[in-house]
């Protein structure tokens, strides 16, 4: 399914002043793009705001919808990267996703999870806990489209145009009460289709957990993905619904979620359990903290270049979002 994305006029002049190596990069990644096909629904992506919108598509969307088109336009204030986007195909074929293997390249093996009929629940200290299905989560929350930093602890970044909603709204539906102090967010997890990685490490604290406190979760940045590259979530990438929050390391946007409960104390998680002093729950990307194992101080940008190559560059404090997010850790 596409998910089709409208351009509002004040995306114009913008476009009219792109630099040319902008504009020659945004080319490429529109031609990677448009070639990819993988693990998609067989669509075609939406990824220009130049490009027609495909009626096809559309009606599709509408059908499911129940109602007109979203305005699912790029947030101004997270489209600077527009012209740096990395490729598509490269995103989608190199992903961290352990119920499905301890490797990069389990974008084949995702395509087990059975997202059809999912549930996501709402629970815990909540005025008005919820149970959304996938078309509800669509009735519910507008999507927007804002492009960000992506960071793995493991020193390798993208950047990523996500399709969403923020946290923000979601805390807005189900009104938490004032004893919830931290969230917990829980990923699908069934032995039968998610085997894991097959080195095994003994006992791993299945299912993948993650956390945050509930003033992070309400800080304007963390959001929920439904899609990416202007399409419904691909599920290597976490479909049908997973978190963003681009400040922190990416261990600690949690794939494919089933429940998110508001609780009053910190929650356990998957990675700090594994590895307390190697995956702090806050995980703030930080290039003045070293790793036990390697340094934090430099980046690999990924896909920068043709295909598989990348670009070294220096590491950003809160990978470049202080503005938004500092106040949270004075
Ligand atoms: N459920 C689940 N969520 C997860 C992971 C995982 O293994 N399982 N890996 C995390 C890590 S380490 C990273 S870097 C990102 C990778 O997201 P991507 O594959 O969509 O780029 O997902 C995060 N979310
Ligand atoms: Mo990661």
């Amino acid at each position: 399914m596409v998910l089709p994305r409208i351009c509002p006029d004040w995306q114009l002049p913008a476009r009219q002043v792109t630099s040319e190596t902008v504009f020659f990069n945004r080319r490429r990644f529109i031609r990677a793009a448009v070639g990819a096909s993988v693990g998609m629904s067989g669509a075609i992506a939406l990824n220009s705001c130049r490009r027609p919108l495909d009626e096809a598509a559309q009606s599709e969307f509408e059908k499911t919808l129940g109602r007109p088109l979203p305005n699912a336009a790029t947030h101004p204030n997270f489209n600077e990267l527009n012209g740096n986007v990395t490729p598509q195909d490269f995103a989608s074929r190199f992903n961290n996703f352990y119920e499905f293997g301890g490797t990069k390249d389990i974008w084949e093996q995702a395509q087990a999870l059975p997202t059809e009929d999912w549930k996501l629940t709402v629970s815990g200290l909540v005025n008005n806990p919820q149970t959304y299905d996938q078309d509800d989560l669509l009735k519910a929350f507008p999507l927007e489209e804002r492009i960000y930093r992506f960071r793995c602890v493991e020193a390798w970044a993208m950047v990523v145009p996500w399709l969403g909603f923020p946290m923000q709204k979601l805390l807005a539906a189900v009104d938490p009460k004032p004893e919830a102090k931290f969230v917990r967010f829980e990923s699908f997890f069934d032995p039968s289709v998610t085997p894991g990685p097959s080195f095994s490490f003994s006992n791993l604290p299945w299912p993948y957990q993650e956390g945050l406190r509930l003033d992070e979760m309400a800080n304007e940045l963390a959001f929920f993905a439904v899609g990416v590259y202007g399409q419904t979530l691909p599920k290597q990438h976490g479909a049908p619904i997973r978190m963003v929050v681009p400040w922190k390391y990416g261990f600690k946007g949690a794939k494919s979620i089933v429940n998110i409960e508001f609780v009053a104390e910190q929650p356990a998680t998957y990675w700090n359990t594994l590895s307390p002093n190697e995956y702090g729950f806050e995980a703030n990307v930080n290039p003045e903290v070293p790793h036990p194992r390697w340094s934090q101080a430099t980046e690999r940008l990924m896909g920068a270049g043709n295909d598989w190559e990348w670009k070294k560059q220096p590491t950003l404090l809160y990978n470049g979002y202080g503005s938004y997010v500092a106040q949270l850790y004075s």
